[in-house]
């Protein structure tokens, strides 16, 4: 299976994002990250429910939500998830990770569990059959431009190598945070699926977006 890219629209400049939009197409990325803050769940404010739905009538590029919000179950229903769209959502932020993940699943859309840095990789033991991908936060949740938390690179090892022991090789890993070509490629090697890009390698100034996109996917192939 080849890396999947997801770029984060939040780093996307806001002026020129139809046109970005339909090189994502042409260049065939798969999907689109909308990062969802609350200012509770982190400190940040970010992309609202009538963003998301904008941007769902200028792409038929299946969105990625990544909620970073308190008790998302209450709120589910105001993103009018889409069938084959992922969703995520923090372990620390509801008391009912599997409801959830059934509530998604009944929207005919595919759960995914965000797990910070400090999160260990045993929370998800028993949600394994609930799950569609894992989310490996690389930094700290709530802003763009921060470094790589290094020991990442081998947690995203430990949970490929979970899932394949365990018979769960189909959940897909997605990696966020700081995926610079070189570390992007230290994230595929370890195991990763599906890669947030963001500031460190897709949407850097002065530099041709085309071109990015080419150079991000050599190196996760
Ligand atoms: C961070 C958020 C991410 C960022 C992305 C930015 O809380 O979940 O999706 O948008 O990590 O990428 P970069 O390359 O600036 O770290
Ligand atoms: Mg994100």
């Amino acid at each position: 299976m080849t890396g999947k890219i997801s770029p984060s629209l939040m780093c996307a400049p806001l002026h020129e994002l139809v046109f970005y939009l339909q090189i994502f197409e042409e260049a065939g990325i798969e999907y689109l990250h909308m990062d969802v803050m609350d200012g509770h769940f982190v400190s940040n404010f970010m992309l609202g429910t009538d963003f998301i739905k904008q941007v769902r009538k200028l792409t038929s590029i299946p969105l990625d939500i990544h909620l970073m919000i308190d008790k998302p179950d209450n709120k589910l229903d105001w993103f009018d998830i889409q069938p084959g769209e992922y969703v995520s959502f923090h372990i620390e932020a509801t008391d009912h990770a599997q409801r959830l993940c059934s509530s998604i699943r009944e929207k005919g859309a595919k759960p995914m569990l965000a797990l910070n840095p400090s999160t260990p990789l045993c929370v998800l033991e028993d949600l394994l059959p609930d799950l569609d991908a894992v989310l490996i936060m690389t930094v700290n949740p709530g802003f763009a431009g921060q470094k790589l938390v290094p020991q990442m690179i081998d947690k995203i090892a430990r949970l490929k190598k979970m899932l394949d022991s365990s018979g769960y090789n189909h959940v897909e890993i997605e990696v966020d945070g700081n995926t610079s070509l070189e570390n992007a490629k230290k994230m595929r090697n370890a195991g990763a699926d599906i890669f947030v890009a963001g500031t460190a390698g897709l949407f850097i100034a002065e530099r041709d977006i085309r071109q990015c996109i080419t150079e991000f996917r050599c190196c996760i192939n």
